[in-house]
């Protein structure tokens, strides 16, 4: 019994931080490096899953919480547990507007712990945000 508390209030605690990391939209969102930006991502493959090349759109703001427009946004990652890099190099095709971007080719080839580097570079401020997310 003690145990089953315990675990109940590891998830509440948990729900809890996922709360406080999630931005006005709703939407857990991540901090870059230097603080510069906050960047959130939508994934057009929900759920997502392995082995489906897909599209992300990736919702960038400045500290205010102003989108921010005329970004250049580049995504790396891999699997540091692995020690591989994704199977795709995932380009920014188009600005959606609204401080959104279109990024082609995402494809996770694996289940397990994926690190995704956002870097955006707008207005002379170049900045990075490491997304982690498990699949
Ligand atoms: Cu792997």
């Amino acid at each position: 019994m003690h145990r089953l508390i315990a675990i109940s209030c590891a998830l509440l605690m948990a729900f809890a931080g996922v709360t406080a990391a999630q931005d006005a939209t709703d939407r857990q969102s991540w901090s870059t490096r230097s603080g510069y930006y906050r960047v959130s991502y939508k994934s057009r493959l929900e759920p997502l899953a392995i082995n489906r090349m897909h599209d992300w759109v990736i919702h960038v703001e400045d500290a205010e919480g102003t989108p921010v427009n005329n970004a250049t946004l580049s995504v790396t990652g891999g699997m540091p547990k692995h020690n591989h890099g994704l199977p795709t190099e995932p380009r920014m095709t188009k600005s959606l507007g609204n401080g959104d971007y279109l990024m082609e080719g995402m494809r996770f080839h694996m289940s397990g712990d994926w690190e995704l580097t956002v870097t955006v570079d707008a207005a002379g401020r170049r900045d990075t945000a490491i997304i982690s997310l498990t699949i």
